[in-house]
């Protein structure tokens, strides 16, 4: 027997709410209780939009205790490790990063030393809006730690010297298995063995180089050979430079660094990962300087550009809407384009369909006024939580229900789309 329906909106809305209020540790909601018991840090973004509407109180811990582990760098890690669970509760755990070895790490609470897209900025406004700014003491304190964060990111991850961040690990991009990573880890092997996804010895090797060099700047600039300019991690960080902008008008700031920080990632967005003749954006792997063939689902990301051009909006609703994403899905949107040879309907964000993407595209479009495109993903992800209830992905034909159970960023953005529904 399958899972049961969740019946209507108020019922789903409880539903979510209640996973939330499981995951909840005090401190910060983890991802899933049993697979990932640490604070991951585009989760708690995510999650925090979804609390945002719940209980804005939590969502601004949830943030604070995520610049917890903020470097003196700016790096905001993807992973807070949680000093309560045991220590093999999740690989790979504190000891493979070593972050208390690491002059610029945080002390008394272990890190990685990576990051993910940093859509914090973003959540920070939600939360905000949601609260009407009555707690002035949060944007005071958040405040200053997202400039850091995004200070960071463009002083020592724009290694293309572009304007747009690289990814150093495919860790970092939220999509780790995504095909678009096959060919520059097949680069990064020494006897250039191909790779097809879920290879965990390629990426502790990645990590084991830039943990030798201290996490620097340097390393990663001239050595790491692992560079990529990720469409979806660059959407973010202009989303949330946006943010950062409304966020400094509302803290008293000066709102003008963060506009033309974002005038300068939307030009590098169009100019470096823009690809007319295919109509889509992919990314570019800078150990080659090519951009990457493979089509994915982090290519629609730029529609969170709310200054990307008229034809470029239209071209990415043609594909979108095609055989080559949604036109072919049940249940869109899947990760990769189901007419790639590296399709495949159940591999862990190499086919399948997740909340989080169909959420950054549903507020792509409705900003742009893509209300078919808006409504179908609406629809897409509440029949998805509907029928298999918050799991961390789903099959993209049938939208049964895949990975970990009360997966909690399922839960908080299906909040974020009924509230939106239930606006005036
Ligand atoms: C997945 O990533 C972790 C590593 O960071 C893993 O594979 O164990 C990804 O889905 C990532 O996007 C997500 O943030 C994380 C926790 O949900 O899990």
């Amino acid at each position: 027997m399958g899972p049961r329906l969740i019946g209507d909106e108020t019922a789903l809305w409880a539903a979510a709410a209640r996973v939330l209020d499981a995951n909840w540790t005090g401190a910060a909601t983890v991802p899933s209780p049993g697979l990932y018991p640490h604070q991951w840090s585009w989760d708690s973004a995510f999650t925090g939009i979804g609390l945002a509407h719940h209980r804005p109180d939590r969502a601004e811990t949830e943030l604070l205790s995520l610049f917890r582990g903020q470097w003196a760098t700016g790096l905001v890690p993807h992973i807070v490790f949680s000093s309560t669970e045991p220590r093999r509760a999740y690989f790979p755990g504190p000891e493979l990063w070593l972050s208390a070895a690491q002059p610029a790490a945080p002390r008394g609470v272990d890190t990685s030393g990576l990051t993910q897209p940093p859509l914090q900025a973003l959540t920070a406004l939600h939360v905000v809006r949601a609260t009407g700014g009555a707690d002035r003491s949060f944007l005071t304190s958040l405040y200053p730690c997202l400039v850091a964060q995004h200070a960071y990111l463009a002083r020592d991850r724009d290694i293309g010297g572009s304007g747009l961040v690289s990814l150093c690990h495919p860790w970092e991009s939220g999509l780790d298995d995504s095909p678009a990573w096959d060919p520059p880890l097949t680069a990064v092997d020494p006897h250039g063995a191909a790779y097809a996804g879920g290879d965990h010895d390629r990426y502790v090797t990645l990590v084991a180089g830039m943990r030798a060099a201290g996490y620097r700047a340097e390393y990663l600039r001239d050595d790491h050979p692992f560079v990529i300019e990720d469409p979806l991690f660059n959407a973010v960080y202009l989303a949330s430079t946006h943010a950062l902008a409304e966020l400094a008008d509302l803290a008293g700031a000066d709102p003008r660094p963060h506009r033309e920080a974002a005038e300068r990632i939307h030009d590098a967005l169009l100019e470096r990962l823009w690809d007319g003749s295919a109509g889509c954006f992919r990314a570019r792997d800078l150990r080659t300087g090519r951009l990457i063939r493979e089509t994915t689902v982090a290519g629609f990301a730029p529609l969170l550009d709310p200054e990307l051009p008229d034809e470029i909006v239209r071209s990415l609703a043609d594909l979108l809407l095609s055989a080559h994403f949604a036109g072919a899905a049940g249940y869109p949107v899947p990760t990769c384009d189901i007419q790639s040879e590296a399709f495949d309907r159940g591999a862990y964000w190499r086919g399948p369909t997740w909340v989080n993407t169909n959420w950054l595209l549903w507020a792509g479009a409705r900003a742009h006024g893509l209300s078919t495109v808006a409504d179908l993903l609406f629809g897409s992800t509440v029949r998805l939580v509907r029928q298999s209830g918050f799991r961390e992905y789903f099959d993209p034909f049938d939208g049964s229900g895949r990975g970990s159970h009360d997966f909690s960023w399922s839960a908080a953005l299906v909040l974020d789309l009924l509230a939106a529904r239930r606006a005036p």
